[in-house]
């Protein structure tokens, strides 16, 4: 990875430059643990920071109501044929923002207001638009949950009895807090029972569908949802994946139901990001991923840290603080520990937990971005053993500062960082 020198951006704005190249500092420094981030590619960054930022193109290749699209209409169609190929697509849409507004063009394209939608609730790893009540999902639509059970997984025999009781119209499988493998295959032979629509929000998975990590949902499922940024490695966007015959639907649900001009430049870096997923080099990365994880999730368990479900088939862990330290409510005060040492984790709800979103009792991590870093299985135990300290001593200004050198030592190395220079 090369250099970033934010040339003209040091001569021109000295003030923003400065908060660049200190969260540049940042991140080359932490250890970063936050399973929805990653470290995207030099190309992707030159992308999405290409001209291709300044050409409005309203509307979808060859069907425009602006002129001038002679090149972004050949990298939109690219970014659609690249994703349909890496995933086994039927139709693409390339245009959503972010993963909020593709699962709200997903409701607004197949659904009508009111309409009854089920999906797992937020606090057992749902995500904010899969009908939390603050949430446009919860307020336009009729959510019905599922929950995880006593032990932290999925009871498909649970779900589809929810279903054929309450027969919803769409069906939404696919978490932000689940660290178990995902039945698919159950989940859309649910929905067609039921005869409703299935979709699965594969944001947090993507690239270890991608690479054959995770089962992929798309022979089964009517919709797929995914971010292209985390697990992908992309720029920060989402896409969304259906059916051909739903497509008609979908784009018009995107455009011109609730977006304006596509952002051309993001796009072009999906299509970078999607070409770089279908490397051999991408496949390595991603089975790295789960393997670390496995390792920090034994590693912190050797110590006597208790996790939901006991352990993690993907690149996510959940830390049960309740079981860990027998108290509630103490997601916010361990993460901020941890961060004190340069431990940058988030602190998550756990399933049935008796506090609130905001003090949550459980911590939430992954292994995407250390290893984007250059980490492996070795830092993995020795990070699981530093976490473990900081988890039972979060209130030890000794402890934390010793970690704090600890950290430091790790990042001692010789990790591939220059992607971060600025
Ligand atoms: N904020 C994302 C995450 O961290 O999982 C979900 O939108």
């Amino acid at each position: 990875m090369g250099e970033m020198d934010y040339k003209c951006l040091r001569n021109e704005d000295s003030e923003v430059y400065e908060l660049v190249a200190k969260e540049g500092n940042r991140q080359l420094t932490q250890i970063n643990l936050i399973p929805s981030e990653n470290i995207c590619s030099e190309a992707v960054m030159e992308s999405t920071g290409s001209i291709l930022t300044n050409k409005y193109a309203e509307g979808y290749a060859n069907k425009r109501y602006y002129q001038g699209n002679e090149f972004v209409d050949k990298v939109e169609l690219l970014a659609i044929e690249r994703a349909k190929k890496l995933f086994g697509a039927e139709h693409v849409n390339v245009q959503p923002n972010s993963g909020s507004p593709a699962n709200m063009a997903v409701y607004f394209g197949l659904l009508e207001y009111g309409d009854k939608i089920m999906a797992l609730n937020l606090m057992h790893g749902g995500h904010l638009t899969h009908g939390c009540k603050v949430n446009f999902s919860g307020k336009l639509y009729n959510f019905i949950e599922y929950g995880v059970e006593e032990d932290g997984f999925l009871d498909m025999d649970k779900i589809r009895e929810i279903a054929l009781k309450e027969k919803p119209k769409l069906i939404v499988c696919g978490f932000t807090a689940y660290p178990r493998k995902i039945n698919f295959k159950k989940f859309a032979e649910i929905a067609r029972e039921v005869e409703a629509y299935s979709m699965a929000d594969i944001s947090h998975i993507a690239g270890l569908i991608a690479s054959g990590v995770h089962e992929n949902p798309i022979p089964y499922f009517d919709v797929v949802t995914t971010t292209t940024h985390k697990t992908l490695r992309g720029p920060r966007s989402a896409i969304i994946m259906c059916k051909e015959s739903l497509g008609k639907k979908i784009d018009k649900a995107v455009f011109p139901g609730l977006q304006g001009g596509p952002h051309e430049h993001v796009i072009a870096a999906k299509a970078v990001a999607f070409k770089e997923a279908m490397s051999d080099e991408f496949k390595v990365y991603s089975k790295q991923v789960v393997k670390n994880a496995k390792v920090l999730a034994d590693s912190l368990m050797s110590e006597g840290i208790s996790l939901v479900s006991n352990g993690t088939d993907n690149h996510l862990i959940l830390i049960d603080l309740i079981k860990s330290l027998g108290a509630k409510g103490l997601g916010r005060d361990v993460a901020i520990a941890l961060e004190e040492t340069g431990i940058i984790t988030n602190c998550n709800t756990i399933p049935f937990d008796p506090s609130t979103p905001f003090r949550p009792s459980g911590i939430r991590i992954g292994t995407p971005f250390v290893t984007t870093m250059g980490m492996k299985e070795q830092e993995m135990k020795k990070i699981g053993q530093l976490m473990a300290l900081v988890i039972k001593n979060y209130q030890d200004d000794e402890v934390k500062a010793k970690v704090g050198k600890e950290v430091k030592e790790i990042f001692s190395c010789g990790l591939d960082s220059n992607v971060f220079k600025a």
